[in-house]
């Protein structure tokens, strides 16, 4: 994002009112620049908006990313066995996922990033994250697994446990898992985990995790066809600190990721199965063209999913679940 641009977000980021004349000299130029560049804060999808007298305001305050503090609010947290932070922090890319993989050759296993805004976020199979400016948690991890590819199986699932203990850890006690990739609170989704491999088969694994957590979305958002939520409606507040969730995050992964690389998954089963938002009830499983019903009992060491179907258990490694109408 331009200097000046950034310098004025970070100016009204407080959401209070603040002059045209206050606001050039904060930034270093003329008020006619200041009026151009909150136009350009607006195609960002930011609310702006301006009182004759008074100057301009957010709609409400934006906690936006830090480097430093995310440093230290992650050193606050931190104990012995936690290397220290590697992390990126930008403002506008494609897809921190695309990004991370772009790099992965210069990259040391555990480097993240985060950003503020994606402008091609993606979901699993090219479907689209949605990711507006300062409003959510757009990171990516990378990891490389000496195991090969094989060991993988379950990562998307004990990530989930790593957004849910973050809510847990801020406030949030409700938070549930949809397999294999989905956060849910109150039956909306708040968090979806993108996992991408690239290594051969026997090689080394190099994963590259993502997750996209909803923290403030705006009221006017596009183009999300299921029913969702974010952290602030949930907490009821009126901003969300995002440079300490994102520290209680990358604490919470590289928790989780050391112990499944150690452990595998078999730890985790039985949290993630007191988790299932379809534990029990009756589901509709549909991959490729198959569509399979049944009810759903959990997870097994491959992190596959257990359904009951027709008085048999099968398992299943992929598709999509859904609660089915009775
Ligand atoms: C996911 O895919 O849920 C994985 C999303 C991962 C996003 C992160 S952000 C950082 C990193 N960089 C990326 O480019 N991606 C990762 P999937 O299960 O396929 O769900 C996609 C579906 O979720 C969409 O089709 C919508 O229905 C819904 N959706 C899109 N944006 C959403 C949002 N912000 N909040 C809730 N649901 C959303």
């Amino acid at each position: 994002m331009h200097e000046t641009r950034l310098n004025l977000l970070k100016a009204l980021a407080c959401g209070a009112f603040i002059s045209g004349t206050e606001l050039g000299e904060i930034c270093g130029v003329s008020r006619t620049a200041i009026a151009k560049h909150i136009e350009g804060l607006k195609e960002l999808g930011i609310n702006v908006y301006s009182v004759k007298g008074k100057g301009y305001k957010l709609s409400s305050p934006l906690s936006l990313l830090d480097k430093k503090d995310i440093f230290k609010n992650f050193d606050s947290l931190q104990h012995s066995l936690t290397p220290s932070l590697d992390l990126s922090v930008l403002t506008q890319i494609d897809s921190t996922n695309t990004y991370l993989k772009q790099h992965i050759s210069q990259l040391k296993s555990g480097h993240s990033v985060i950003a503020e805004s994606q402008t091609a976020g993606r979901g699993r199979h090219g479907r689209k994250w949605v990711s507006p400016f300062a409003s959510s948690i757009y990171l990516s991890m990378y990891w490389r697994f000496g195991t090969g590819y094989q060991a993988l199986s379950g990562l998307s699932l004990v990530i989930g446990l790593a957004v849910v203990d973050t809510l847990t850890q801020i406030g949030i006690l409700n938070a549930q898992l949809k397999w294999p990739n989905d956060v849910y609170v109150n039956m909306q989704k708040i968090a979806g985990v993108l996992i991408e491999v690239e290594g051969a088969v026997g090689d080394a694994a190099h994963c590259i995790i993502g997750i996209g957590l909803n923290v403030q979305l705006p009221d006017d958002i596009d183009g999300i066809d299921q029913s969702y939520t974010d952290i602030q409606s949930q907490l009821g507040v009126p901003l969300v600190d995002r440079n300490k969730l994102t520290a209680i995050l990358l604490n919470n992964m590289h928790r989780i990721i050391r112990t499944f690389e150690a452990e595998g998954l078999t730890p985790f089963i039985h949290r993630w199965e007191s988790l299932n938002v379809f534990a029990n009830k009756n589901v509709k499983l549909v991959t490729g063209n198959q569509s399979i019903e049944g009810i759903c009992l959990g997870i097994n060491t491959e992190g596959a999913l257990r359904m009951q179907v027709n008085d048999l258990q099968q398992t299943f490694h992929g598709g999509e679940i859904s609660v089915r109408a009775i």
